[in-house]
């Protein structure tokens, strides 16, 4: 294969996991028909999987961080020299123009950021710088780029240690630089990364940084087994085989060494990361789509639940009802005069009425003392009263769901159990056909 057609290749590849992250980005987040909008109307909160990596760099002062980010945009974005150099937290990304935006503007770019202002109280050391360079993986990877970390009496405007273990969160990877020149023990490093390595060991490298400057083989050896014990002093970092690539920016090597630049390797573990994310968030989509139909189902089946208590409700009360009236009937013919009923209603069915409804409700009126026994109608019509008020106690019904919003939801499982799905799956087969590919270009 010729160089530019393995180019060719490494364009198209990384269009694809651009897309992947882009698409599924937008499955999430489409204002009419976006998962977010569908769980949030049922009562889910949904993550929205970030479309680039972050990569965290920290390390001691001048130890080279900036240095690396310009290498792998191969452009000058980031300040670099033997002062201070970085003063605050620049979050360097790509985009359509190459831009500098300043606290505020990055908050609007990046709102999770309110996390971190919540802990700092300003904005003013944070900014963003977009590049329009897409070398090597940079279209999906956001570089943080941190203020070098010096012990004793530098005072940081700002919190800095809780500030790197915020964006710690918020990383996919953080890259850890150590240089040869003396800082490799600086103690604020030492103590972050500890901190760090809590709860987030998997995703901290270590790097010797400006290897080139670390003399001969055995004197960077040397320097090497003194970070690895000054690391392996502390409790939560003392694990058994510490990697520690040694790395060194090519265009700025000052002296001959034979010392192996493993950049290289860098570029593949950011590679590796990029993968191992769309992988997880081509997983979260299928997740997050069961869920939401999961809850649409429980949601659908609930309704279905309180529509059956209704009609049991709605049947009790109708029994309680039908008695009220039997009652209240009862009682009015039974007040009525018998000539007025005969009058009316004929000689026969008035002796009906005196055998099915007069006798039997005298009877019951001759088990009452004999005190009520005058009050007797009054009582019974009492009763019909009570068992009218049960009736309309029974028949108090949970809200349903009209037809309207039933469609609605059924309309949005069919959505998500199809449309959605098929979605992932489509972009899951480009992503297995693309790593198919990678792994023919390595081998
Ligand atoms: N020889 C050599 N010099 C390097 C290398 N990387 C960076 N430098 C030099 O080291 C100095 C510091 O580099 P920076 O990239 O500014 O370091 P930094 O870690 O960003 O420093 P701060 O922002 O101050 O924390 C600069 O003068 C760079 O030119 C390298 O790999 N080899
Ligand atoms: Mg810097």
């Amino acid at each position: 294969m010729t160089k530019k057609g393995a180019t060719n290749t490494e364009d198209l590849t990384m269009s694809v996991n651009e897309r992947i992250l882009r698409d599924i980005h937008s499955i999430y987040t489409d204002p009419k028909d976006g998962l977010v909008v569908i769980a949030k109307d049922i009562g889910i909160d949904l993550i929205v999987p970030r479309k680039k990596i972050n990569i965290l760099l920290i390390g001691n002062h001048s130890a080279g961080k900036s240095s690396f980010i310009n290498w792998y945009l191969e452009e000058t974005v980031q300040r670099t020299g033997v002062a201070i150099e970085t003063q605050g937290f620049t979050l360097v990304t790509s985009g359509k123009k190459r831009e500098t935006l300043l606290g505020n503007a990055t908050m609007h770019l990046y709102p999770q950021l309110k996390g971190l202002v919540a802990i700092q109280n300003s904005l003013d050391y944070v900014s963003t710088e977009i590049t329009t360079s897409k070398q090597k993986q940079f279209s999906l990877v956001t570089f943080i780029d941190t203020p070098g970390l010096v012990d004793g009496d530098m005072k940081y405007p700002f919190d800095v240690n809780n500030a790197i273990l915020w964006f710690g969160e918020v990383s996919d990877l953080i890259f850890v630089f150590f240089d040869p020149i003396g800082q490799a023990l600086c103690k604020r490093t030492l103590n972050i990364v500890e901190k760090l390595n809590e709860t987030h060991g998997n995703k901290i490298n270590f790097y010797l940084s400006k290897a080139d400057e670390a003399g001969s083989d055995s004197d960077r050896q040397k320097v090497l087994m003194q970070i690895v014990q000054e690391l392996c002093k502390r409790p939560g970092l003392n694990k058994a085989g510490f990697e520690m690539l040694t790395i060194f920016i090519p265009t700025l090597q000052e002296k001959k060494t034979r010392c192996v630049n493993q950049i290289e390797d860098v570029c593949k573990q950011i590679e590796k990361t990029i993968k191992q994310t769309i992988q997880n968030t081509l997983n979260s989509l299928e997740k997050d789509t069961d869920v939401v139909i999961q809850q649409i189902n429980e949601k659908i089946k609930k309704d279905n639940q309180t529509r059956s208590e209704n009609m049991s409700r709605s049947l009790k009360s109708s029994f309680f009802t039908l008695s009220s009236f039997i009652l209240f009937i009862s009682v009015f013919i039974a007040a009525l005069p018998n000539q007025l009923l005969v009058n009316y209603l004929g000689d026969k069915i008035t002796r009906q009425i005196d055998t099915n409804i007069i006798n039997p409700y005298k009877q019951i009126e001759s088990f009452l003392p004999k005190d009520y026994q005058p009050f007797g109608l009054a009582i019974v019509f009492f009763v019909g009263v009570i068992l009218f008020l049960i009736s309309k106690f029974i028949n108090r019904k949970k809200p349903t769901l009209n037809k309207k919003q039933l469609k609605a939801l059924n309309e949005r499982r069919e959505y998500l159990q199809n449309s959605i799905k098929s979605k992932k799956k489509k972009l899951y087969d480009e992503y297995l056909q693309q790593s198919v590919i990678d792994y023919e270009k390595e081998n």
